[in-house]
């Protein structure tokens, strides 16, 4: 199965990028408040991102977002100046790389890689530059091209659909829990990198592979093709 991968398609907030990398500013802007900040921002950013898909009323990740810090600074009672607002939204065009990253992609290199995000494609270009992984990736597919977010099987379809292969022959990666299960419930082969030991949702689609980090995905990968080949050889 493994072997028939041609594509690893990426996950980018949480799994490539690390959205908790605005911790810092949000604590110098908001001293005492990064951290529950930081937390609430996410999970409203997201659950924004369901309830528009569901209403039919798509705004792009960069509204979505800024409304999510609009409600997590109200919710938390932190008066959020304009100025402050622009400066905590700028963090997502410049989040930090999880440590792994550079080197599993570096390892990861026989495949064709893409990203598949929720971001805006400004966002998404800002995020890979920013962080130097120009070049890294064929294809950096943004949902804005079809105005429904993940774990919706139309985002899915438009990395079928840009890459020109077919479902299962796409490996996608995500440490999203929602969005392996969206993905899987989609057709692609899934790996769930489980960075922070949790459990996954209980949606009823399985991760094909569970992972710790993408050194481990990178791993698994080198060593079942070493397993697979010679059974491949015998057969000739
Ligand atoms: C993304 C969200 C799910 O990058 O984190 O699409």
């Amino acid at each position: 199965m493994k072997r028939a991968i041609k594509a690893l398609v990426f996950d980018a907030y949480g799994t490539l990028f690390d959205v908790h990398s605005v911790v810092s500013l949000c604590d110098e802007v908001f001293p005492g408040h990064g951290a529950a900040l930081s937390q609430l921002w996410r999970i409203k950013q997201l659950e924004y991102s369901w309830l528009r898909s569901l209403m039919g009323r798509y705004e792009n990740f960069w509204h979505v977002t800024e409304s999510a810090l609009v409600f997590a600074c109200k919710t938390l009672r932190l008066t959020c100046s304009p100025a402050q607002r622009g400066r905590l939204m700028r963090t997502y065009l410049a989040l930090k790389l999880f440590p792994d990253v550079r080197e599993a992609l570096t390892a990861l290199g026989d495949f064709r890689l893409a990203i598949l995000s929720n971001g805006t494609p400004r966002m998404l270009r800002a995020a890979v530059k920013s962080s130097g992984l120009d070049g890294a990736f064929a294809h950096v597919i943004s949902v804005d091209g079809v105005e429904v977010y993940k774990p919706s099987p139309g985002a899915y379809e438009l990395a079928t659909e840009t890459l020109k292969i077919d479902k299962p022959a796409v490996g996608f990666v995500s440490s999203n829990s929602f969005d392996v299960n969206g993905a899987k419930a989609f057709g692609f082969w899934t790996c769930w990198v489980n960075r922070s030991d949790g459990y996954p949702d209980e949606l009823g689609f399985m991760a094909d592979l569970t992972v710790k980090d993408l050194t481990e995905l990178a791993d698994t990968l080198a060593r079942s093709r070493v397993v697979v080949s010679p059974r491949k050889d015998r057969l000739r």
